[in-house]
């Protein structure tokens, strides 16, 4: 079993990411570690698969901290633009916009977009790496669609204009106990978790 010692250290520079991760994993027996201590760390290159990107951030991270690290890779597909923006999500428009701007930009692109075509999902792929070599992957995604117009102020990135399927209000108006229960990410760190535990266990 996993011992109540372990300690997970969040591979992320997404400050959004990084409380929602410690949250969901608040209830299970994992110290949840800040990369704050270590200033010199570095992240490797995103690349355009989201699997691969995950377990690069999770690797590169647990060997310079000699710690275990857990990284997610996520983003927003959208069926009308044939799953863009995808693993280019945190990139999307450029380097010049925000998450208000990025946002801005998708809903500009879906402006002719007819409201009952505007499915979309948000997806994650997580990583742990420890620094032994040992690998743990898993996925998750949350269904919904693309609002017309941003309304909450929780959450991050493009949760003001997402819906999740079942609820009325966007992924940013729905309070964040709910959207870390539902959340792409939260079925990721959950599998991730359970793969953690089951891999660990001594028959
Ligand atoms: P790290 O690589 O440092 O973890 P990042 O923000 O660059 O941070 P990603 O490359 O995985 O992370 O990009 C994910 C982007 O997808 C993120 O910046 C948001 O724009 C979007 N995204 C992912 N999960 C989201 C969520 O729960 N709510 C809103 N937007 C989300």
């Amino acid at each position: 079993m996993a011992s109540a010692t372990d300690v997970w250290v969040v591979a992320t520079g997404n400050p959004g990411k990084r409380r929602e991760i410690a949250e969901i994993l608040a209830d299970v027996e994992i110290e949840v570690g800040s990369l704050a201590d270590y200033s010199t760390v570095r992240f490797p290159d995103e690349g355009h698969d989201y699997r691969e990107n995950a377990i690069e951030k999770a690797r590169a991270v647990a060997d310079q901290i000699g710690q275990i690290a857990v990284a997610d890779d996520s983003g927003i597909e959208v069926a009308a633009l044939d799953g863009a923006p995808g693993p280019l999500s945190a990139r999307f428009g450029g380097p010049g916009l925000d998450d208000r701007g990025r946002l801005e930009k998708l809903l500009a692109e879906l402006a002719d977009v007819d409201v009952s075509k505007r499915a979309a999902r948000f997806v994650c792929y997580a990583a742990l790496a420890t620094p032994d070599g040992d690998r743990v992957v898993s996925y998750g995604e949350c269904k919904g669609e693309i609002l017309t117009a941003p309304v909450g102020k929780g959450g991050f990135g493009y949760d003001p204009i997402f819906r999740p399927e079942g609820f009325a209000l966007s992924m940013a108006q729905i309070e964040i106990a709910i959207k870390n229960r539902i959340s792409h990410r939260a079925l990721a760190m959950r599998e991730l978790y359970a793969r953690w535990v089951s891999t660990r266990r001594v028959d």
